[in-house]
């Protein structure tokens, strides 16, 4: 039977990529550098995977000439990304998608585990379950993995697989849930069925292969404002 929810974190938990965004952008005027990213050129970079990948993915596509300034600069870069997004998320910039709070607390009561996986950073996780749901929140979760700990990102199977060894169970005892298609990738890979919630940025992706495909975890016809205008600019 069922021993365990596996859920993704950006864009399934809660909507963060927008915030994500914004770190980036400011994170760039915080050195000094031109460089932008608007909504739909977001749209494509997510095609990439961890945001310091997306960095060095954007310096070498559209700023060749300063990738001789190297991984260092990069690095740096994304440490103060992360330091802004972390601090937005506490100012409570992402609130959790409808029927996530509703899901998890019914999933604990039943004695299911409950892992959480992220391409971003444990740290960025636990951000954001502590702002929507206190610091007693962490004690719902059985483990966080990151995307720090393991050699593969998203779409590799390497997270999921890594969910698993820490929960002891195997895959037919699991579903994911995931919003985008590098997350659907990643848990079936591994095995997993795949419930795909998309979020923002993720939807109109070809989610073939997922379990189920629904809006929201909500209720049918809880109003998801998120929705209304998404991916524009
Ligand atoms: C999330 C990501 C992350 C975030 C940025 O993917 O790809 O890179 O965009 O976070 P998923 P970092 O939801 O599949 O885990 O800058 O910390 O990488
Ligand atoms: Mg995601």
């Amino acid at each position: 039977g069922l021993k365990a929810l596996i859920f993704d974190v950006d864009g399934t938990l809660a909507d963060t990529e927008e915030v994500h965004r914004q770190a980036f952008n400011a994170a760039f005027r915080a050195f000094g550098l031109p460089w932008s990213w608007d909504q739909g050129f977001y749209r494509q970079l997510l095609l990439v995977s961890g945001g310091r990948e997306r960095i060095r993915h954007f310096v070498d596509t559209y700023v060749p000439e300063m990738a001789a300034e190297g991984l260092a600069a990069i690095n740096e870069i994304h440490v103060r990304k992360s330091a802004l997004y972390a601090r937005m998320i506490d100012q409570r910039a992402a609130r959790l998608r409808p029927g996530v709070e509703r899901l998890i607390d019914e999933a604990n009561s039943r004695g299911l585990k409950l892992v959480l996986v992220t391409t971003s950073s444990i740290a960025n996780a636990e951000a954001v379950i502590i702002a929507n749901l206190e610091p007693a929140g962490l004690d719902l979760f059985d483990a966080i993995v990151g995307g720090e700990t393991v050699a593969n990102k998203k779409p590799a199977p390497d997270i999921y697989r890594m969910a698993l060894e820490r929960l002891g169970l195997p895959a037919r005892a699991c579903v994911a849930f995931e919003d985008s298609l590098n997350g659907l990738k990643a848990a079936n890979a591994a095995g997993l069925r795949t419930v795909v919630t998309p979020s923002t940025y993720t939807q109109g992706a070809d989610f073939t292969g997922a379990f189920a495909l629904i809006s929201h975890l909500g209720d049918p016809f809880e109003p998801y404002e998120h929705f209304a205008g998404a991916g524009e600019g």
